[in-house]
């Protein structure tokens, strides 16, 4: 019919591009527009994989994140890059494992670790024309050298492809003890300038180590620097005294900030980092959730954390947009109890266990470090699933690039260990990689049901030599086989030396590259 009109004369040239476009238009209609979803990491702080009741935790329910798992996919066999926060983070903005960078727990006062020239989550997926922002704890340092409190913060989130950011600059129990929105301290009064030292005490405040008798919770001498709130932190801060914040508030604060970011974005696709504080130390949960699990602050701030998932889920029905959202959950490390402070996080521990019935936990090789609890929940898209496919946060780059069609853009240098993993957060397969680095003080290489853990030539920190956790640092190289023996147990590098030499070469190889 459109060549019938063309030659029909002159005046029919419009009808016949109308009819065109028409005929294109509705060929357009009948394929349903794909609209990315919108996407969002929800990220625990040192929640260990049997710290929900959808890991098999019994003595707290956490509901919230329970919905999540039974309405998504439950992962039993997912990993944090690192045992330790910043290194972690680092590999979920970057897809490169954080030895590439000698990324390790950092001061307050870092300068930011990620190179503004390079690509993170945050900028491919803005590329992708997603409005990215990142809410909760950073530590991943801010600035170059030392970070300029009292005036522009730079470079930061907003350098490295945030649109928005509102930040726990380090961890609630370093100083300063500020949040920082986009590039400014936030209430900052200029009269009362910020100054911190992370070496020598400096200002006129209070210190843990003189005045224990000012303590909510007694601590550990590396914890007794400026006291704030009744809690003494790591490091000496002095001044902006308007802008501290206050622990039990977190919650709310937060959850206001990120209900505040979807709302803003909710028509367009957004990615949301939304880094939890729960339930790192210093545990200060809010008076709502004091004394409700029983198991002192620790459990508390698993509760309150919970609430916040809920709250923030609860956004995104009554926005109508839960049902095109992928959402993530996970945790940067795995479970301490006693990480400085007396919270009673030990003595009201009963029968729970933080990392479920693996061994070690926070800042350990052994799989309680790495072995976190994961969901994907994306009801347009996931069929509710349990899967133990292995793979790591140092994949979410490549997988989250390959879901926005940007996978083909990644160029050679960007995300050098990450894996398109799509396929499994999805749950359109169960085989995740086949081998996989898990970062300590010292590296240990998963290849299948196989473990093998490096030797460690350092001097173990004298701090971490008093924690209760098994590090899983030794001299001597170990091996073991996950299947039979998934608490790391029975040590078989003597009796499989070729396998064992086999990993250990794996692990040279990935780390040469
Ligand atoms: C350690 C702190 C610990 C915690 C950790 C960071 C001491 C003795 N311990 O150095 O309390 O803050 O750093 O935790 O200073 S993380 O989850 O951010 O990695
Ligand atoms: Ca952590």
């Amino acid at each position: 019919s459109v060549f019938i009109k063309l030659k029909s004369g002159l005046l029919s040239v419009p009808i016949a591009l109308f009819t065109m476009s028409f005929i294109l238009n509705s060929c357009k209609q009948t394929q349903p527009v794909r609209k990315n979803p919108n996407i969002i990491i929800i990220y625990a702080d040192d929640l260990g994989y049997g710290d929900l009741s959808c890991y098999g935790a019994k003595a707290f329910s956490t509901p919230n994140i329970d919905s999540l798992a039974n309405h998504g996919i439950r992962f039993t066999d997912a990993h944090c890059s690192a045992s330790t926060c910043t290194p972690s983070r680092f590999a979920l903005l970057t897809g490169s494992y954080a030895f590439r960078n000698n990324a390790a727990i950092l001061p307050g006062d870092a300068p930011l670790i990620i190179n503004p020239k390079k690509e993170t989550i945050a900028s491919m997926l803005k590329k992708a024309g997603y409005a990215t922002g990142v809410i909760g704890k950073w530590h991943l340092g801010l600035g170059n050298g030392k970070p300029d409190w009292n005036n522009s913060i730079s470079p930061g989130p907003l350098e490295i492809g945030f649109d928005y950011s509102f930040l726990i600059p380090a961890t609630p129990d370093r100083v300063p003890t500020v949040f920082v929105e986009n590039h400014h301290v936030v209430n900052l009064d200029k009269q009362d300038p910020i100054a911190i030292n992370y070496d020598k005490r400096i200002g006129n405040d209070h210190i843990g180590l003189e005045h224990p008798e000012m303590l909510k919770m007694q601590a550990d001498s590396q914890h007794s620097g400026t006291i704030v709130d009744g809690i003494s932190r790591i490091g000496f801060m002095k001044g902006g005294h308007k802008a501290y914040w206050k622990d039990e508030d977190f919650n709310t604060v937060l959850n206001e900030k990120a209900k505040a970011f979807i709302s803003e974005n909710k028509k367009q696709p957004f990615f949301l980092y939304y880094a939890l504080p729960n339930i790192h130390v210093p545990r200060v949960a809010n008076a709502k959730f004091a004394g409700l699990s029983g198991l002192g602050p620790r459990g508390d701030e698993i509760l309150e954390m919970d609430w916040m998932v809920g709250e923030l889920m609860g956004t995104l029905k009554n926005l109508g947009i839960e049902d095109n959202t992928l959402v993530i959950f996970s945790s940067d490390n795995g479970p301490i109890l006693d990480d400085g402070y007396a919270d009673k996080a030990v003595q009201l521990l009963g029968n729970h266990k933080p990392a479920g019935m693996y061994k070690g936990g926070k800042y350990s090789a052994y799989e309680g470090g790495t072995r976190v609890p994961t969901i994907t929940f994306w009801p347009n898209r996931i069929k509710p699933a349990e899967s133990d496919a292995l793979f790591s946060q140092v994949d979410f780059y490549a997988s989250l690039a390959s879901l926005v069609g940007n996978k083909e853009d990644i160029a050679p240098g960007t995300a050098p260990d990450s894996e398109d993993m799509l396929k499994v957060m999805i749950g359109k397969s169960k085989t995740g990689r086949k081998q996989l680095v898990e970062e300590a003080f010292t590296m240990s290489l998963r290849s299948g049901d196989w473990k093998y853990i490096a030797p460690f030539k350092g001097e173990t920190p004298s701090w971490l030599k008093n924690k209760a956790v098994p590090t899983g640092l030794q001299a001597s190289p170990q091996l073991y086989n996950l299947l039979d023996d998934p608490t790391e147990s029975h040590n078989l590098a003597e009796q499989y030396p070729n396998n064992l030499e086999k990993l250990s070469k794996s692990l040279r190889d990935i780390m040469k590259q």
